[in-house]
């Protein structure tokens, strides 16, 4: 297998976390998405839309998202679950990955990529360019704003998002409001419960790599 990552940014990171999780080694490349790697022919035979993570498998297929790598992974090695056990469990993980995806991945890339000089004329990841649209901006402080209610609301009755074990959710859920902070918001002071949750998992060792 072969990992394409990017240190930096926080799809990769995702799954960066779920390998570890997984406690498996797999081999590792680096895309400078800075340089524009990702968008060179190399690298757009591998993934032509452009965008990391991607998992090569050993029998040369090209996993291009997470959701995708996460589910190869899990079925390759299963021990350790981090998708759920039960019926209900296995619910739960899509539903909370999928919430802490569109309402908290997609809100803070509607806000950064929509206001950031660097970015104009890239106001979607991958291969193709898209201008910016500034109000796109505003709306996704404005969802991200409304995640966070959510969180801590889901939270405060559940040690974890989807039940009483850590799973791919709380993944996508700590990786999204860990680079929050890259459009200056964050969990707000009060809400106790999420803060909990940040902290139990920023100290689980995968949350380094
Ligand atoms: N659907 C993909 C989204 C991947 C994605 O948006 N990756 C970003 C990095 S966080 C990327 O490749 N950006 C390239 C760019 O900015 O052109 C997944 O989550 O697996």
């Amino acid at each position: 297998m072969i990992f394409y990552d990017c240190s930096t940014a926080p799809s990769p990171r995702r799954a960066r976390m779920f390998i570890a999780e997984k406690g498996i080694e797999v081999e590792t490349q680096q895309v400078d998405l800075r340089g524009d790697a990702h968008r060179q022919p190399d690298f757009l035979t591998i993934n032509p839309h452009g965008t990391v993570p991607v998992l090569v498998t050993d029998d040369g297929t090209a996993l291009t998202e997470n959701i995708a790598i996460a589910g190869f992974l899990e079925a390759a090695f299963p021990e350790t679950p981090l998708m759920g056990v039960t019926p209900e469990e296995k619910g739960r993980v899509l539903m909370w990955n999928a919430i802490c995806e569109f309402h908290a991945g997609m809100a803070i890339a509607e806000a950064l990529r929509n206001s950031t000089p660097a970015l104009k004329g890239r106001a979607l990841p991958g291969a193709v360019n898209y201008e910016q649209i500034p109000a796109l901006a505003e709306r996704g402080i404005l969802r991200l704003g409304r995640f966070f209610d959510t969180l801590e609301e889901r939270l405060s009755k559940s040690a974890y998002l989807a039940g009483d074990s850590f799973s791919m959710a709380d993944i996508t859920g700590f990786v999204f409001c860990d680079f929050a902070r890259i459009v200056k918001q964050g969990i707000p002071e009060g809400n106790t419960a999420s803060h909990a949750w940040f902290d139990t998992i920023k100290a689980r060792p995968s949350a380094s790599f």
